[in-house]
């Protein structure tokens, strides 16, 4: 077999290019966000779509071998009539391409007992959901390039260890295990195990995994276990730029990962110190406006700096979408506590500042987490026997587990157990470090607030 020049290199003997994919759920519409111009809420219909066929844009320029699909390629079990259309066109694209595809399918889309209504094309290779599957990347000349292994979900949660019974033949050739896993051994509806497990298993030189919807690198030594994230996030749950991985495996080797990114939209959440000058929404505003032209500037620097784009990609974002917070110390802040209309007309104003440009910035919310300038934490003197015991009673609300546990007890139905990232609640609060924390800092702001308050009287 005669070496492909790529676009980023030479692909040597033995090695397998692919593009990973996961988490498309086609049909899902992003979350709506308050009254948008016609032009924007077609961009935010369209942005599902728009990011999967980037991504099947990326797999044809970049020529790879195959692609895989890790699972919640639909949004939901009775796929959509045009999520359904959508895919298959997108799959004769790589069909006329020769490029095959394998996929597993996820907790969203189980096989189940449904027979397939519809018909792919022949290049899209479907992994069994009774048990694994085995299949097999055949070269032109013949000769096998690749193995891949994995499991569809047949219901909409599989609490087996279904990883355990990945057994590759042999190790001739490069072997990918396709696993649908929340990556958590303690949450059982979606194959419990963890990363050791998976080092564990032998033969397989890389670990394709689907269900997570932010981008992470598990593990980036041999094997090398990734999840790619949401090609597109739908919720300020998802943020971030959201994209596939282009993957150069090679045998007992650690695979190489380059990003590809195919938002067109991108979530974001920005906190805004406020400052001591701020007297009145329009200095507000001007903040708002000033960080809003940053991120604006900032746009292709989105990626992070976690990994390298594949070659001749390049971000292409049509809007942001930002939920703001206001943190911090300050006069304002005593008319931001007065006034219930203040952050629905800063999101109306900030809609109308920067909501039509190109790319647009479009504000969620405005919400607000500032604190009068009495509280002075740093400076609470040793002598103040009532602030001292405040700041005592908070540490222990802090750092006693027995106190969080009655904390958490008495707001009862208002937390919830957030047990993977697919799971976002925005009208409830996460049960987490994060959100318990920064309850119990406004607690102590406000308490001192009201203490030196009455001092002052
Ligand atoms: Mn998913």
């Amino acid at each position: 077999m005669a070496a492909i020049v790529l676009s980023g290199g030479l692909r040597l003997e033995g090695q397998v290019t692919f593009l990973h994919g996961a988490d498309l759920h086609l049909g899902s519409p992003l979350s709506s966000v308050g009254r948008m111009s016609a032009e924007l809420r077609e961009k935010i219909r369209e942005a599902g779509y728009t990011a999967f066929r980037r991504m099947i844009d990326a797999a044809l320029r970049h020529k790879v071998e195959f692609v895989v699909l890790c699972g919640d390629i639909y949004d939901q079990t009775e796929r959509s009539a045009r999520a359904k259309g959508f895919f298959i066109e997108q799959m004769d694209r790589l069909k006329h391409a020769a490029i095959p595809v394998y996929l597993i399918y996820g907790n969203h889309d189980p096989l189940g007992k449904r027979p397939a209504y519809f018909k792919y094309p022949d290049n899209v290779h479907i992994l069994a959901a009774a048990e694994v599957d085995i299949m097999e990347v055949v070269g032109k000349d013949g000769r096998i390039k690749a193995r891949i292994l994995g499991q569809s979900y047949n219901q909409p949660w599989e609490k087996g260890k279904m990883h355990q019974s990945y057994t590759p033949p042999d190790h001739n050739v490069v072997n990918i295990a396709l696993l649908h896993t929340g990556l958590n051994p303690s949450t059982m509806n979606y194959v419990p195990c963890s990363a050791a497990e998976l080092k564990n298993i032998s033969g397989f030189d890389y670990w394709a995994l689907g269900h997570i919807h932010q981008r992470q690198v598990v593990h980036s030594q041999y094997p090398v276990i990734a999840f790619p994230g949401s090609p597109q996030g739908r919720h300020m749950g998802e943020p971030g730029l959201g994209g596939c991985l282009l993957v150069t495996a090679q045998r007992g080797k650690a695979a190489t990962l380059q990003f590809i990114p195919t938002s067109s939209i991108v979530w974001l959440a920005r906190d805004v110190p406020v400052k001591e000058s701020d007297r009145s929404e329009d200095d507000l505003i001007a903040s708002m406006i000033e960080t809003g032209d940053q991120l604006l500037a900032a746009a292709a620097a989105m990626s992070g700096p976690e990994m390298d784009l594949a070659p001749g990609e390049a971000i292409d974002i049509e809007g942001f979408i930002v939920r703001w917070k206001f943190s911090g110390r300050g006069e304002i802040h005593n008319i931001i506590a007065n006034d219930d209309e203040i952050a629905p007309e800063l999101v109306e104003r900030m809609r109308r500042e920067l909501g039509g440009g190109s790319p647009f910035l479009w504000t969620e919310d405005v919400r607000f987490e500032t604190a009068s300038p009495l509280v002075d934490l740093e400076n609470i003197s040793a002598e103040d026997v009532v602030l001292g015991t405040l700041l005592q009673t908070y540490q222990e609300f802090a750092d006693d587990p027995a106190m969080r546990e009655q904390v958490i007890k008495l707001i009862g139905k208002s937390w919830f157990e957030q047990h993977d990232g697919e799971d976002v609640r925005d009208k409830a609060l996460p049960l987490n470090d994060a959100t318990y924390n920064s309850l119990l800092r406004r607690a102590l702001h406000l308490a001192v607030e009201r203490i030196l308050e009455g001092r002052a009287l």
